[in-house]
């Protein structure tokens, strides 16, 4: 007997954004299919806006409904409801706060890699227009992050609880694109807890194949 289940969900993204990494491995991890919509959100033709209005990847579509959801932490959220593979948001309570805190230290820490690295690189703005000030004051953040993210972790072999949750996927994720865009800020020299996590992480089928680039 063969089950034949219509693939409800396209995700538009593109595969070197942390953010849509992080939905696609709890996609992995739950075990839920999906259409993979390639996106370049800086080409000069994106119709992304027409998807999601604010212009970002990841944006989700339900195609039942045709909705859009956004962004990564609302996404991920409403997928961790659609099974209960491997439940990666615990229901309620201190448990669930502390994943909530870890995945914004980990998407905070890319926000603002993110900022210092369209500072330098954006095209749209001249070399004149590019303060270093402004790339040095995100990158600050990035290393004030990162070291929050290994004092949390201190010794665990997970970010919280026993298991793997949201909280190492999104940490996971960073690091991740931290080793791929900043390969020069060197945290695996300067944290070796989260290097040990970083590596553990890598192993597992949903980082593998979502390796950025
Ligand atoms: C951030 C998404 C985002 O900045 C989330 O989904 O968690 N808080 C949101 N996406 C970037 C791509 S990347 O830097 O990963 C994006 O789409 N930027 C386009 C733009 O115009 O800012």
């Amino acid at each position: 007997l063969r089950l034949i289940t219509a693939i409800g969900m396209k995700l538009f993204g593109s595969t070197t954004s942390p953010y849509v990494r992080k939905v696609r491995v709890v996609m992995a991890e739950k075990k839920l299919e999906y259409l993979f919509e390639p996106t370049d959100v800086w080409a000069a033709d994106t119709d992304i806006a027409a998807t999601n209005p604010l212009g970002k990847v990841p944006a989700l579509q339900l195609l039942k409904s045709g909705d859009v959801i956004y962004d990564s932490r609302v996404i991920a959220e409403y997928l961790d409801t659609l099974s209960p593979v491997g439940k990666l948001v615990p229901a309620s309570g201190r448990d669930r706060l502390d994943v909530k805190v870890w995945e914004a230290l980990a998407d905070g820490v890319c926000d603002a890699g993110a900022l210092a690295r369209l500072e330098a690189v954006w095209e749209g703005r001249s070399d004149a227009e590019r303060s270093q000030a402004w790339i040095n004051r995100q990158l600050a953040k990035v290393q004030a992050g990162v070291a929050e993210m290994s004092r949390r972790l201190g010794e665990q072999p997970h970010c919280c609880g026993v298991h793997l949750t949201l909280a190492g996927i999104a940490v996971g994720c960073t690091l991740g694109w931290l080793s791929f865009r900043f390969p020069q800020l060197d945290w695996r020299g300067a944290h070796s807890n989260l290097a040990q996590l970083q590596d553990k992480l890598e192993q597992r089928p949903s980082f593998a194949d979502t390796m950025p680039g």
